[in-house]
C-alpha cells in the first residue's frame, strides 16, 4: 500500500541547488509530476561559496523545500589533488544554504552527503551508527569532514531551532549527466570511456587504476532521486539516512561488466601507480528498507542505458 507523505510536495516551492549537476537533474525530473513548482536556477549562475549571493538568491525566490544537490565532487584522484576545494567549497555552500534557509524560514530542507563518510575499516555492510567511529581515508578526508560538518550543522538547526532539516548519504552514484573526464571523474563513467575508445581504436587493453580488488556499490542516479524524493516526503529524524543498493562488485569485475556492456574484448591492464582509496564501502540500506523504500535499477541495466546516453553526447565522446 502507497505510503501517505508527512510533507506532501503538492503545491510547494522547491529549489535543487545543483539542478544542473547530475544528482540535481535526477532530483527535478523526479519532482516532475508531483505537483510542486521546481525554481530554476539563476542564470547566470550563483555563486553559492558566496553568502551576499545565496542570501540575495533565496530572499528573493523563498522557497518552501530545499534539496542541497550542489556540491565541489569528483573521483579519487580528483579529492587527493584539491583538498582545499573539497574542503572550503563544500563547507562554504553547504554552510550558506542551510543558515539562510533558517533565516528565512525555510520549511524543509534536505542535505546529501556521501558514502566516504564513514571509517576506512568501518564493519561491512556500513550502518548509520559507524559515523565518527574511526579514522577516515586519505584519499578523501577533505571531502568527508565537510559532509560530516553538513550533516552536523542540519542536526544542529533541528536541535537548537526545531527545524525540520534531514540528511541523505547516497553511495556512488552514476548515470546520464555524470562526469566523463579522466582527471576528475568517478571510475564507472572513466571506464565507460576507456571501454569504448579501446573499442573504437581497436587496442587489446584498457587501463584500470589500483589494484582493481577494491569494492564499490553503484546506484544509478534515478534510483538515487526516487529515494531522495522518498524520504524529502515521508522522513524526519535527526540521523542521517544511507542510501544504497545493499550490493557491492570489485573494480576489476565492473571493468569486464563495462566491457561486456561497451563491446571491448580486449583485457585490462592494472595500473599500480594509482590510488585504492578504501577497500570497501558498502552501505547498509536496512534503514531505507525498513522506511519502505528500495532500488529498481540493476547494475548492468544501469550501465547500458548510461552507455546510450553517453553515445548521443558527441562533445563527451570527443573529449582529448
Ligand atoms: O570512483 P572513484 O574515483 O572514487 O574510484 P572512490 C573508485 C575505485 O576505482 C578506486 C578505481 O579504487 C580507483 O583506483 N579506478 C580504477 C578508477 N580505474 C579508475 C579510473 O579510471 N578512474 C577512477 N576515478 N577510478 C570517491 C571519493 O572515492 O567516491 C569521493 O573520492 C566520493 O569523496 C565518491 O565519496 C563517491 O569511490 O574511491
Amino acid at each position: 500500500m502507497p505510503i501517505e507523505p508527512t510533507y506532501p510536495l503538492a503545491g510547494k516551492r522547491i529549489w535543487v541547488a545543483g539542478q544542473r549537476g547530475m544528482v540535481g537533474a535526477a532530483v527535478v525530473r523526479r519532482l516532475a509530476g508531483l505537483g510542486c513548482a521546481i525554481i530554476p536556477d539563476r542564470s547566470p549562475r550563483l555563486d553559492l561559496r558566496r553568502q551576499a549571493d545565496v542570501e540575495a538568491w533565496l530572499e528573493e525566490v523563498r522557497p518552501d523545500a530545499i534539496v542541497i544537490a550542489a556540491a565541489r565532487v569528483g573521483g579519487i584522484l580528483a579529492n587527493d589533488s584539491y583538498p582545499v576545494d573539497f574542503l572550503e567549497d563544500n563547507l562554504l555552500i553547504q554552510t550558506n544554504i542551510i543558515g539562510t534557509a533558517h533565516r528565512i524560514g525555510v520549511e524543509r530542507l534536505l542535505f546529501l552527503g556521501s558514502s566516504c563518510i564513514y571509517p576506512r575499516m568501518a564493519d561491512q555492510p556500513i550502518t548509520e551508527a559507524a559515523l565518527l567511529t574511526g579514522q577516515l581515508e586519505e584519499t578523501n578526508q577533505w571531502y568527508a569532514i565537510a559532509k560530516i560538518a553538513g550533516i552536523k550543522l542540519v542536526q544542529a538547526y533541528r536541535r537548537q531551532h526545531g527545524r525540520d532539516y534531514i540528511s541523505a548519504m547516497p553511495t556512488n552514484l552514476y548515470g546520464p549527466g555524470d562526469n566523463f573526464d579522466f582527471n576528475s571523474s568517478h571510475v564507472l563513467p572513466a571506464l565507460i570511456r576507456k571501454a569504448h575508445n579501446a573499442k573504437a581504436s581497436g587496442a587489446e587493453s584498457m587501463t584500470v587504476w589500483g589494484s582493481g580488488t577494491p569494492r564499490r556499490e553503484f546506484m544509478h542516479v534515478d534510483d538515487c532521486a526516487d529515494a531522495l524524493v522518498f524520504l524529502l516526503q515521508n522522513y524526519s529524524d535527526a540521523e542521517h539516512v544511507n542510501v544504497g543498493t545493499g550490493d557491492d562488485i570489485a573494480i576489476r569485475d565492473l571493468a569486464g561488466l563495462v566491457s561486456k556492456v561497451v563491446g571491448f574484448d580486449g583485457g585490462i591492464v592494472l595500473d599500480s601507480s594509482r590510488p585504492d582509496g578504501t577497500p570497501r564501502k558498502l552501505l547498509s540500506n536496512e534503514k531505507l528498507a525498513r522506511l519502505g523504500w528500495t532500488p529498481k535499477v540493476a547494475l548492468e541495466d544501469g550501465i547500458r542505458s548510461t552507455y546510450r546516453w553517453f553515445l548521443e553526447q558527441p562533445s563527451i565522446r570527443a573529449l582529448a
